[in-house]
């Protein structure tokens, strides 16, 4: 038998203060964030994780976002480097946290730079963002650690205003992706069927699925009902401060497969 752990953490208080890379800075309603948190919990563990709870940052703004803090497969976890300089002390306590379930951990390496939110893994096929905060130097590394377990890794260009790979496109069925045309060109993908985004909702690329359901922002109901007109399954949540933030819903967790 195999489980699904998820680890999280909780938001930082100074969540207002957090990285803006390509949005205006709004007000964060920090006990809204949290509240909204709680139920993305809550979806994760009615999808059937089970929480891990890495150690509380409380002054670490975007600590909350553990995505880019590793990527993990089933043989190995890497530990990221992230581009935004305020981020790199978050990795550790990640690194903590992955250590009961991968014996082999790995680290990106100076000049690498790696955000874990510009990793699509999608079976033994890895894509990699090359974004602000991720350079070729970490894809080098990644093919080194990842390709005698028999991963392909290749590089993928974005377009401007996107900020990771996972903003421009993510898994929401076995065959299919949903995906920013103005933000990463679909010839990246020719294993898959692509739904596109609604024209009017560019950051509505980044879904969670965890088996057959997708855990998808209400904050984004063209999309949505795009997905949904597809057969898609979806466990809407509210993620309007995590998406000031620059944030999505695969953002607050790192997902690991776990044989019991
Ligand atoms: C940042 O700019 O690093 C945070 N404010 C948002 C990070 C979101 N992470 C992700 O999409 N993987």
């Amino acid at each position: 038998m195999s489980k699904l752990v998820a680890i999280v953490r909780t938001i930082s208080p100074r969540m207002e203060k957090c990285e803006l890379t390509h949005l205006d800075r709004q007000p964060i309603d920090v006990a809204l964030a949290e509240k909204q948190h709680e139920e993305y919990l809550d979806a994760l563990r009615r999808l059937g994780c089970e929480l891990e709870h890495a150690m509380e940052m409380p002054f670490h703004p975007d600590s909350v976002f553990v995505e880019d803090c590793a990527v993990v497969v089933d043989e190995l976890a890497i530990i990221a480097r992230p581009g935004a300089e305020s981020r790199r002390e978050e990795v550790y306590s990640i690194a903590e946290a992955l250590e009961q379930f991968r014996e082999k951990i790995y680290y990106i390496e100076s000049p690498g730079l790696l955000d874990g939110g510009d990793v699509l893994r999608i079976g033994k096929q890895i894509w990699v963002g090359l974004s602000g905060r991720t350079n070729a130097d970490a894809v080098l590394q990644m093919q080194s650690i990842l390709k005698p377990y028999g991963y392909s890794v290749d590089a993928v260009r974005m377009g401007e205003g996107c900020l990771h790979l996972k903003s421009a496109v993510t898994q929401v069925a076995d065959d299919l992706l949903l995906l920013n045309p103005d933000w990463v060109h679909p010839d990246y993908f020719p294993d898959f069927d692509i739904i596109e985004t609604d024209p009017d909702e560019p950051g509505a690329a980044n879904a969670l699925l965890i088996g057959d359901t997708v855990i998808y922002p209400d904050d984004y109901p063209f999309t949505a009902l795009l997905l949904a007109e597809e057969g898609i399954e979806l466990l809407l949540v509210d993620n309007s401060e995590v998406i000031k933030a620059e944030g999505g819903v695969t953002c607050c967790c790192v997902l690991v497969g776990v044989e019991d």
